[in-house]
């Protein structure tokens, strides 16, 4: 099964959003594997961001994610990273669809609420930087197969 990563980002934790944002993943129908609320420290924001190291607001973006607690968890489904994206919206919180988190909740790219992992290939990446192995929790729900087609 497809999985992702999500930060509820400082700003998100801050203002009493988690709930908010488990609770449309959940109510989408993604399956949670893995959750802890946790301070980052600087060399795990760098890594997590490299690929923007560079880029006029990369310095900014550390220290948002950074300056206080985040919410990260692991949520799975088929085509999780997409699905979950899409939850999210648009990166541009006044590009993002109405009915999405940034649309819903943000106004600026640089309190944009949440953080997902764009493909699969950084998805796994990413779920590898921030959980360890036994951290994620392998379920079924009884519901699975009303939401899960395989
Ligand atoms: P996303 O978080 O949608 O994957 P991204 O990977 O392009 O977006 O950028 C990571 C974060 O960096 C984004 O959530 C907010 C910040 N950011 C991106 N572009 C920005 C910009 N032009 N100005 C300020 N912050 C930006
Ligand atoms: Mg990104």
């Amino acid at each position: 099964m497809e999985q992702t990563l999500v930060l509820v980002k400082p700003d998100g934790v801050q203002r009493g959003l988690i709930g908010e944002v488990i609770s449309r993943l959940e109510r989408r129908g993604l399956r949670l594997v893995a959750a802890k609320f946790m301070n980052v420290d600087k060399g795990l924001a760098e890594t997590h961001y490299a690929i923007h190291k560079g880029k006029p607001f990369y310095e900014g973006l550390i220290s948002y994610i950074t300056s206080a607690p985040v919410m990260a968890m692991v949520w799975e489904g088929p085509n999780a990273v997409a699905a979950v994206r899409q939850t999210m919206g648009a990166t541009r919180p006044t590009e993002a669809a109405p009915g999405t988190l940034r649309h819903d909740f943000a106004l600026e790219v640089g309190r944009n609420l949440t953080h997902a992992s764009d493909e699969p290939a950084n998805a796994e990446k990413e779920v590898a930087l921030w959980f360890k192995k036994d951290e994620l929790v392998a379920w079924k729900r009884e519901v699975d197969r009303w939401i899960f087609e395989k």
